[in-house]
């Protein structure tokens, strides 16, 4: 298999299940409507139960008396299906399943709130069939968590993608969108399996030409690629646009000109793309140009272009991302956690009610352990969403196993106590604890034209776990973990038990070999965001710092002695990670500098958990290798040499970041390791041991990226 269907396999079911399934279900399949999005409901429908079940549902205009598979809005299955209790409307998008036997007859009702809610009670239902679930008593209602469940991509014109480790562009490519979207449309498929609605085709390091007329045309291909799966397209925006594109002297945003130029032209994307769902911009940030220009604020910038996208019912998407990239990081009070919130803050109540804030899961940039961002617990008259980021930028890029679910499911499920206790993160998105008009969820998916879209099986857990829980963020990463292998890898118990058992404890694994206690991932921030460099994770000037040094380790970001982060927090949040005796171990140096003989609650120093974690790290991806192995058989062939071959390669960078990390500390600190391990390097055979030909000994800079420095 080459995972390009990823959990839409449709795999043959064992005789007796499939017979029990055929003994149960109708026939026969009844679409009530005919919009593209039901009709694409009904296909699929056919797909998967002829996949699974080896038979044909038979297509008929009219419900039959002996009974059928009947697909439509809520109140057309009713008026359809005799007998069906009248009950509250479907929420929008939401689907109700049920399965009714009067006499002879048999009714199976995929009933939708809207369009998108017949096609994703279909999918509904076919992840039943395929989880072995009981069909006999079925009654299911299902809806959406919060309206926006949305997926941003990072694609560049030219075809390549920022942080995308999944091959090429499947919209773009050398400058134009590509002739073949059957790609796009198969990725229509997987998202509207997940019930998200929208997804963002280029990079918010935006190219200011996606605005330029020669693109509509382009762009209308994809948005038609994806509209019989329910995804409506998302632009990301130049905030320079009216005067890159318009050829206007400006682009201050309380000029009329510029007001006028976005209203032509979101006009104009809206003749090409009738179902445009809104726009994004990454602006003042990371070089990217924005209302500072003018000395404007971001509301000024974020309500211009909603304002032109208001009588469309276009939503505008303004990233929180916001922070100065050149801070001198000799200056112990600069502290990049604090930017989103000291920017957003005190705008609230001055965004327009289209306007969304998309809010990164923590205040730095998807490390590996921050904690929830303050902002989200901070707004309350405006809307917000949260970004997590599904492809693996810091996370050993798609080359290592991590699943993000367990971390993101922290972020969500965080108390920010915006109103008392009771107020976590995933209600305060969604709208539920302010009564906003919209919000939820994004993320950052970066798929490509590889088979198996993110350049590993394994990450397809990620992009699977994201879209579940936009649609139900209370679902457990258990439950996550143990539906996508199956679907994924098929319900052999070794194989499931394995699969599932590696997914769950990736994070912590990947995070005690990296940067644990709070000290985030110790790579090159300037550069490739991949291999372990400790030295250059604090001497650059973007601001993601852990301040290590001789004496001790950790960033102070208390209100008493430090950069005052913690207190952006509300008093009762706040007042926790102040105090060291209070604030989490796995955050101590996010939030304070402490001598490496600092004891932690585990009653353990901080240095000889630094250590330990590392061996402990790199002891468990071993491990992992060993019971890959035993699936040998279990798995068909090609994933099961692919996983393996990853496997292996993440086993010996495991090893190289232990090494790294740990020879850093130990030269810091000069304390040594109790166990006596630090400076052996344990599986590592050194290049400098073996009799070189045609290689010679070098150091190397950054010293601790070669084991023994060469
Ligand atoms: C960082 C990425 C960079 C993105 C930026 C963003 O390294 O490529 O442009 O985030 O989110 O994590 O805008």
């Amino acid at each position: 298999e080459t995972g390009a269907d990823a959990w839409l396999r449709y795999a043959a079911l064992d005789a007796a299940a499939a017979r029990r399934y055929v003994n149960t279900l109708p026939p026969v399949v009844v679409v009530l409507g005919n919009s593209p999005v039901e009709q694409t409901a009904q296909r699929e429908l056919i797909r998967g139960i002829r996949g699974m079940l080896g038979v044909t549902l038979r297509v008929s205009s009219t419900v039959p008396a002996e009974g059928a598979i009947v697909l439509g809005l809520d109140p057309a299955v009713r008026k359809a299906v005799p007998g069906t209790p009248a009950g509250n409307p479907l929420a929008e998008d939401g689907y109700a399943l049920s399965l009714r036997t009067a006499g002879t007859a048999r009714h199976l009702s995929i009933a939708g709130g809207s369009e998108r809610g017949v096609l994703y009670g279909t999918f509904a239902l076919l992840r039943k069939i395929a989880l072995g679930e009981a069909m006999e008593a079925l009654n299911e209602h299902s809806a959406p968590y919060a309206p926006v469940r949305w997926v941003n991509h990072w694609d560049n014109l030219d075809g390549t993608i920022e942080r995308g480790y999944g091959g090429r562009s499947i919209f773009w490519d050398k400058g134009v969108v590509r002739e073949d979207l059957s790609r796009v449309s198969e990725y229509g498929r997987l998202l509207a399996s997940l019930g998200i609605n929208g997804c963002s085709i280029n990079n918010v390091n935006t190219d200011p030409r996606i605005l330029t007329a020669e693109y509509l045309p382009q762009i209308a291909r994809i948005a038609e690629a994806f509209r019989p799966w329910g995804v409506r397209l998302v632009l990301s925006v130049d905030f320079g646009s009216p005067q890159r594109v318009g050829g206007l002297a400006t682009f201050d945003p309380l000029d009329a000109g510029v007001a006028a130029w976005w209203k032509a032209k979101t006009d104009e994307l809206y003749r090409a793309v009738p179902d445009l769902a809104g726009l994004l911009l990454k602006a003042d940030s990371e070089g990217r140009i924005g209302p500072s220009a003018y000395g404007r604020t971001h509301a000024d910038a974020a309500n211009v272009i909603a304002r032109a996208l208001k009588p469309h019912g276009g939503l505008f998407f303004y990233r929180g991302f916001v922070y100065d990239h050149h801070m001198d990081w000799r200056n112990l009070k600069n502290d990049r956690a604090r930017a989103a919130y000291d920017n957003f803050n005190r705008l609230d109540g001055q965004f327009d009610d289209n306007v969304v804030i998309q809010i990164k899961h923590g205040p730095i940039d998807f490390q590996v352990r921050e904690p929830a961002s303050p902002l989200f617990g901070a707004l309350e008259h405006t809307n917000q969403a949260i970004e997590l980021q599904v492809t693996q930028e810091y996370f050993g890029q798609a080359r290592q196993l991590v699943f993000l679910v367990p971390m993101w499911k922290e972020a969500l499920d965080f108390d920010m106590q915006a109103r008392g206790a009771g107020t976590p993160v995933k209600a305060l998105v969604a709208g539920k604890v302010f009564q906003r008009p919209t919000g939820g969820f994004v993320g950052v998916s970066n798929v490509g034209l590889d088979a198996n879209w993110l350049g590993n099986h394994m990450s397809q857990a990620n992009l699977y776990g994201y879209g579940r829980l936009a649609w139900n963020p209370d679902l457990t990463s258990q439950q996550i973990a143990a539906e996508w292998t199956r679907l994924t890898f098929g319900n052999d118990p070794q194989v499931v038990q394995t699969i599932e058992s590696l997914q769950l404890k990736s994070w912590r694994v990947f995070e005690d070999y990296t940067g644990p206690l709070g000290l985030q991932t110790l790579t090159d921030i300037v550069g490739n965001h991949y291999g372990v460099s400790v030295e250059a994770s604090e001497r650059n000037g973007w601001g993601q710092w852990h301040r290590s040094d001789e004496k001790g380790a950790g960033m102070d970001r208390t209100v008493a002695t430090g950069t005052g982060y913690a207190g952006q927090y509300r008093p009762a949040v706040a007042k926790r990670y102040e105090s060291l005796a209070t604030c989490p171990d796995e955050l101590l140096l996010f939030f304070h500098h402490v001598p490496y003989t600092h004891m932690l609650h585990s009653g353990k120093t901080v240095i000889q958990t630094l250590y330990d974690l590392h061996y402990d790290g790199a002891v468990s991806v071993e491990g992992y290798v060993n019971s890959w192995k035993l699936l040998k058989g279990r798995v068909d062939e090609r994933r099961y040499a692919e996983v393996l071959a990853q496997l292996e390669y993440h086993a010996g960078q495991a090893q190289v970041w232990r090494d790294a990390v740990n020879n850093w500390f130990h030269r810091a600190s000069g304390i040594a390791d109790a166990k006596g391990r630090v400076g052996h390097q344990p599986g590592r055979i050194e290049a400098e041991a073996m009799t070189l030909e045609g290689y010679a000994e070098t150091p190397v800079t950054p010293w601790e990226g070669g084991s023994g420095g060469k």
